[in-house]
């Protein structure tokens, strides 16, 4: 099949058929143990989501449905425009990878591309209203949640449901529809964001129905040559390779399995029912917080301060130094450190990369440099500080500063880059969810009390 709601009408009775099973025959086996610990300590290690597009190993990082990035960039379709052979995979290859747990053929991928264009062309006018009266000042991330709240208006799954006209079969199709509309909204909404933030709300470029989802961002942005203003006067070249930074970071951020707080959140908030747009607008504001979505900003400001305090040939002693004074005075080295990893996180290694492939670009951006730099030195520093469990970079570390280099600035705003991305692995679970039927989420919660009969205390 081309399309993604047939190709999973294919997929469904088998995978209910197992899920069926598990629930009948094995719903008593034993996970793990609770312990106090977990309860207290934001429910480290405690195994107990569901999740089906990736999962998370402490060691090697994500796996979309079972491969590595490298795997992913090694078969994943790209943009049939595309003539170069270092091109990225288009994120929406991804989305099919998730949704179906196999790689689209070119066809499938260039066909829910187009799907996603022709669907992400208009916005509810009240959206758009909506979106453009909103002051400039206000945080993109709230801009975000509210745009995608309001489109709750528009959802399929919240109208049928109301009309008392869906039974529990049909819930998944009508997800998916919301699903697929909510993540093809997303270029036009960044866009509005962003223009309300940079330019009066004056659009920065145009949307190009013809074109892939991360290109319609980018032009959205006002960073392509042919379909934008092209604030930053970059060349072809330039404007070419924002695009596929765009398509790697979209590609990669996808998901991070299911207990991080933006992905969880979505879940947790679709299981009482609510529609695609009421899930993720919760999920966005999850991704809003500063120990989240929001680091990748903080890295920025913290390699720009760091910048201005070093010599120019930026010693590894001035370095180390900077980080000491930084913990001592109890503050975290942002872009360091997972809840989950325990290595350097393989989506950074992805964007570190993209900048090594373009040494002329970056050779005179000192703040992709010390970014670089800071890579090798601070695992050592934090290892010495002996806290940290990983005190290596996280996907925070490059990507802000990657965006900074080409000209997005307004640090605030690449949140919202992130939470494009992220749609797309809480949206496949959501419509998981409802194919499988799964229950609304209701663990039992422990008191003081309880906790402290339980510890004989
Ligand atoms: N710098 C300094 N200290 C750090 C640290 C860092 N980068 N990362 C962790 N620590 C400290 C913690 O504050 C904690 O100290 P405490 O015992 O005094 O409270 C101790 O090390 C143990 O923490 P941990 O178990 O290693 O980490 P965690 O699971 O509690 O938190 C995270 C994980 C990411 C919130 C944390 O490493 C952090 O704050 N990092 C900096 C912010 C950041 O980069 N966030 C982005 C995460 C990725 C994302 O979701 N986008």
């Amino acid at each position: 099949p081309c399309d993604l709601k047939t190709a999973l009408k294919e997929l469904i009775p088998e995978r209910k058929q197992e899920m069926l099973k598990i629930k009948q025959e094995c719903s008593d086996v034993k996970v793990g143990d609770i312990t106090v610990g977990s309860v207290i300590g934001g429910m480290r290690g405690n195994r107990s989501i569901f999740w089906q597009g990736t999962s998370l190993d402490s060691q090697e990082g994500i796996r979309f449905q079972g491969k590595n990035i490298k795997e992913c960039q090694a078969c994943l379709p790209k943009d049939p425009q595309s003539s170069d052979s270092s091109d990225n995979f288009l994120p929406e290859s991804m989305l099919w990878l998730l949704m179906t747990g196999k790689v689209p053929t070119e066809k499938q991928a260039s066909n829910l591309s187009s799907e996603l264009a022709y669907r992400g062309a208009h916005l509810p006018d009240y959206t758009t209203k909506i979106m453009e009266n909103l002051p400039p000042d206000m945080h993109p991330m709230t801009q975000l949640a509210i745009g995608l709240a309001s489109m709750n208006k528009s959802s399929r799954f919240a109208r049928k449901y109301e009309q008392g006209l869906l039974g529990k079969n049909d819930y998944w199709e009508y997800t998916l529809d919301d699903a697929l509309q909510l993540i093809a909204s997303l270029p036009k909404l960044t866009g509005l964001i962003y223009s309300n933030i940079v330019s009066n709300g004056e659009p920065l470029g145009q949307y190009n129905e013809n074109r892939d989802w991360s290109y319609n961002i980018s032009s959205l942005l006002g960073m392509t040559t042919g379909d934008s203003i092209n604030r930053h006067n970059l060349t072809d070249q330039q404007a070419k390779d924002f695009v596929n930074l765009m398509r790697l970071y979209m590609g990669i951020h996808v998901d991070h399995e299911g207990g991080n707080v933006s992905a969880h959140t979505t879940h947790l908030v679709g299981s009482a029912l609510g529609d695609p747009f009421l899930s993720y607008s919760s999920g966005i504001m999850g991704l809003a917080g500063p120990l989240h979505g929001l680091a990748a900003q903080e890295v920025v400001k913290f390699l720009i301060e760091m910048n201005s305090e070093l010599s120019s040939n930026m010693p590894e002693s001035e370095i180390a130094d900077y980080l000491w004074k930084l913990l001592n005075s109890k503050r975290v080295v942002p872009g360091y450190g997972h809840a989950v990893l325990r290595k350097p996180d393989p989506r950074f290694t992805a964007m570190l990369d993209f900048a090594k492939a373009r040494p002329a670009e970056f050779k005179t951006d000192r703040n992709v440099a010390l970014m670089q730099k800071l890579s090798e030195i601070a695992p050592k520093v934090l290892i010495k500080h002996g806290k940290t469990k990983n005190p290596y970079p996280n996907v925070d570390s490059a990507s802000g500063i990657l965006f900074y280099h080409y000209g997005i600035k307004e640090l605030l705003f690449f949140t919202v880059i992130f939470g494009c991305s992220r749609s797309m692995g809480p949206m496949t679970q959501l419509v998981w969810d409802r194919i499988y039927g799964l229950p609304i989420e209701r663990p039992k919660s422990l008191d003081m009390n309880s906790l402290k009969a339980l510890c004989h205390l």
